[in-house]
């Protein structure tokens, strides 16, 4: 796999002009705070209008919308798992967001997609094992499909790009 096709970005998500951006829902999908309340504001009220047809979407799934105001053409909705600890497969339930968000991007032939780090805010999940995640499930999933031509982590704060960049070094 060549190596350009990981990148870091530190930096607010709603403004990229990628694709597609990944959004860390909750299983309403009907907004909330975090980086779900900052894109459905940048998005503007028909992404919720939208987002109400869905029927919600479980942990570890993902379901993909209209950009609506945003730059990017794709939102695509995850639903990351509240950390308890780690003994309640929460690895694996973030790992199955990075893999069903990664599948919708390549069935759409979507060639950018930027993820804000899944379960990492009011989720509680640890910053340094959602990177390992996220980074290896893509790395993974980018080894046999040539679409997402290039996956975006946006890191919101210093600590986070640098966890993201140690891990990428590796
Ligand atoms: N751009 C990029 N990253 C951001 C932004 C932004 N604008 N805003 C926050 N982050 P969180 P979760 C980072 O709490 O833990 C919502 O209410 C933030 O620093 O948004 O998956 C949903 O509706 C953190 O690293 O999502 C759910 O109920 C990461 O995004 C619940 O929160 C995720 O933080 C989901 O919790």
């Amino acid at each position: 796999m060549k190596k350009n096709r990981l990148e870091i970005i530190k930096g607010d998500i709603t403004n990229l002009n990628v694709d597609a951006i990944v959004n860390a829902a909750n299983s309403s999908l009907l907004g909330g705070g975090g980086v779900d309340g900052a894109i459905h504001k940048a998005a503007g009220p028909e992404l919720m209008e939208e987002c109400e047809k869905l029927n919600g979407c479980s942990m570890g799934d993902a379901k993909i919308t209209g950009g609506h105001s945003l730059k990017a053409k794709y939102i695509i909705h995850t639903v990351g798992p509240v950390w308890h600890g780690g003994y309640k497969d929460e690895p694996e339930v973030l790992a199955s967001c990075y893999q069903s968000s990664l599948k919708l991007a390549k069935d759409k032939k979507i060639k950018t997609v930027a993820f804000p780090g899944i379960s990492t805010g009011v989720y509680g999940f640890p910053k340094d094992l959602a990177a390992i995640i996220a980074v290896n499930e893509t790395r993974r999933f980018l080894l046999k499909s040539s679409y997402p031509e290039k996956v975006i982590f946006v890191a919101y704060d210093d600590d986070s790009f640098e966890v993201y960049r140690k891990i990428l070094k590796q």
